[in-house]
């Protein structure tokens, strides 16, 4: 058994609704259980072009699927839920991230984890120190360290 940590983001279609039917989606999956969820946070967009606020959240997962069997699963969910990939960066009904997959440092072509993203994403750094908040992350440190090296963007729970 692994703990895991998806990162859900929606800025498209109702992203309340979305993050609720990802949530609902996730503790749907074979061989994993969804121990908890963080708040929802709206946040400012990061990157990409002038676009809507988004819906941020965090879900911790205890599975025993291998990663990328994992990773297969949360494509399968942005795609039910109509995830368009057309703008590298743009506006998203479901983005879901594999955050951290237990202690591993993962480098493959399509998955890296940690996300090298997590360092800067005050909305991936915020809802995950909710549910951890002495958690390490294997490369990139303390997630209380992390925290306190980002400027306040605005955040703030819903
Ligand atoms: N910005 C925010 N605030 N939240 C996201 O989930 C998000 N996702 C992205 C980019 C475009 C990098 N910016 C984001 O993919």
């Amino acid at each position: 058994m692994v703990l895991a940590y998806i990162g859900l983001g929606s800025n498209l279609d109702e992203p309340l609704r979305q993050i609720h039917r990802a949530k609902q989606a996730l503790s749907d999956l074979d061989e994993t259980s969804l121990t908890s969820f963080s708040s929802i946070y709206s946040s400012k967009p990061l990157d990409g072009t002038t676009q809507p606020h988004y819906l941020n959240a965090v879900a911790k997962l205890e599975t025993t699927q291998p990663p990328l069997t994992l990773l297969q699963a949360l494509q399968n969910i942005e795609n039910q839920q109509l995830r368009e990939r057309t703008v590298h960066w743009g506006p998203r009904t479901l983005d879901l991230d594999l955050l951290l997959y237990g202690q591993e440092q993962i480098e493959l072509p399509d998955l890296h984890v940690p996300h090298p993203g997590i360092p800067r994403r005050d909305f991936v750094l915020w809802p995950l120190h909710e549910l951890a908040s002495d958690l390490n992350i294997p490369g990139m440190g303390a997630i209380q360290s992390l925290l306190d090296a980002l400027p306040d963007n605005g955040i703030r729970k819903l």
